[in-house]
């Protein structure tokens, strides 16, 4: 499924996310930047041993915010950038989950663009290992996409949701069809 907003697209797909073609993938890391299981582990290691490296080279990110590095081994694949966006821990929603998810987000977008990418790709960011709840995470990610479009960005044109599981995909369809 697919909607324009402004001149982006916003479109959503099944699948692993080391297999989208984009000019950029986002990773859901670790305020740490360590690695670790999930969509992180998948990106960690389609990029190769150097991505951990560049990783610590940073030293970590604020919880809510993003960085971004080469993506080495990704490069093969027409992957310029991986951004690590660093959401939230499910704390139970009255601990700004819902502010520090759309950041994660907003910070993603923003190095996209003004690193000239024209697609981005992202996954489902802490609704695996980070238990936010998908129910409240899919619009907050579709609003914030949305919304990012509406702002005219400079390059970018494409915004993919790579989703892991048919229920992702169902969640996040429902929420790009309301959005407005
Ligand atoms: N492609 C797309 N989506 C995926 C993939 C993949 N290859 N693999 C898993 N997902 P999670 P979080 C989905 O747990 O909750 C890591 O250890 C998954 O089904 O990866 O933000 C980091 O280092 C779910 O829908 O991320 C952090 O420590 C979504 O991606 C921590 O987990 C997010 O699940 C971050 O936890």
């Amino acid at each position: 499924m697919e909607r324009r907003f402004a001149d982006v697209v916003i479109e959503l797909a099944l699948g692993d996310i080391t297999r989208v073609q984009a000019d950029a993938i986002v990773t859901a890391a670790n305020s740490g930047l360590r690695g670790g299981g999930g969509v992180d582990g998948a990106v960690h290691r389609a990029a190769g041993p150097q991505l951990l490296k560049a990783c610590r080279a940073i030293g970590g990110c604020d919880t809510g915010s993003a960085v971004i590095t080469q993506a080495y081994e990704l490069e093969e694949r027409g992957v310029a950038y991986v951004i690590h966006a660093v959401g939230p821990v499910w704390r139970g929603g009255s601990s700004g989950e819902a502010e520090l998810l759309k950041g994660a987000y907003s910070k993603s977008l923003e190095l996209a663009d003004t690193h000239e990418c024209t697609s981005v790709a992202f996954p489902s960011i802490s609704t695996g290992v980070y238990h936010f709840p998908l129910e409240q995470a899919a619009p907050i990610a579709v609003h914030e996409a949305a919304t990012f479009a509406g702002q005219r960005p400079k390059h970018l044109k494409r915004i993919i949701f790579s989703l892991f599981d048919e229920k992702t995909l169902g969640v996040f369809s429902s929420a790009l069809e309301a959005e407005r």
